[in-house]
């Protein structure tokens, strides 16, 4: 079982994964989270370089293939095994977050966006996407409540965010089968329980 997680900066991906975790790992099922980029030594070195707010010369091109190189190394190295063992693999954040912020935000050619996601992934592709939609202005208040140093990505503007959300919604209405649109401005109780129901519907748990 492979699951991912998907949505703008400050979503509450992180939070919907931890009480996923916890409830999977209740019902006794093995499950590993990984997150993106990052998630092997090699892809936690492209993270550093990826994020670094210093970094700010980098260009679009250089960015999708960083991002795309360590996820080509986390879906060798760890994903894969994980799932071939018979594990539940949770990602936060898997390629359709290229196509979203590379793709759409950046305006990198949508074709040649899916190309790179066959050469990343081999074909690897999760059971289920939970793709959890909050406004630019929710995003924008987590993120002051927070109180973090943004990283290089998070510096990027307003209209960049929002061509971001368009294409998530895009991505939603063309993958319908594969990606579950959850309301992610309520409280993270009744987010978890829906997600909950959306996998029991989806049989993906009686697998
Ligand atoms: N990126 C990534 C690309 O551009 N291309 C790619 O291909 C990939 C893979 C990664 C950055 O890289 C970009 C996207 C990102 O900009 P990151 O540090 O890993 O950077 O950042 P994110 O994945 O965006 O993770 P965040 O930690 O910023 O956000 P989460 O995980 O979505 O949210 P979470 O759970 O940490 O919550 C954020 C805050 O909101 C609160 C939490 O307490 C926390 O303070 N919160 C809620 N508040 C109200 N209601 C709820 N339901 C809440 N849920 C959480």
């Amino acid at each position: 079982m492979f699951i991912s997680f998907e949505g703008i900066d400050f979503c509450g991906k992180t939070t919907q994964i931890e009480l996923l975790k916890r409830y999977l790992e209740n019902k006794g099922r093995k499950v590993y989270i990984v997150r993106e980029p990052g998630g092997t030594v090699i892809s936690e070195r492209i993270r550093e370089i990826l994020l670094n707010k210093k970094h700010l010369e980098m260009c679009d091109e250089t960015e999708i293939f960083l991002f795309s190189g360590a996820r080509a190394q986390l879906v060798r190295e760890a994903i894969r095994p994980w799932l071939s063992e018979g594990n539940v693999v949770i990602a936060d954040r898997f390629f359709d977050s290229t196509t979203a912020y590379q793709g759409y935000g950046r305006g990198i050619d949508l074709d040649s966006v899916k190309k790179i996601h066959q050469i990343a992934t081999g074909g690897t592709v999760p059971d289920i996407t939970f793709y959890l939609k909050i406004s630019m202005a929710e995003s924008i208040k987590r993120q002051e409540l927070r109180k973090t140093d943004l990283d290089r990505i998070e510096r990027s503007n307003d209209n960049f965010y929002e061509r971001v959300i368009s294409g998530y919604e895009q991505l939603a209405l063309d993958n319908n089968e594969r990606i579950v649109t959850i309301n992610g401005s309520r409280s993270p109780e009744v987010i978890h329980e829906e997600i909950i129901e959306k996998l029991n519907e989806k049989m993906i748990l009686s697998s």
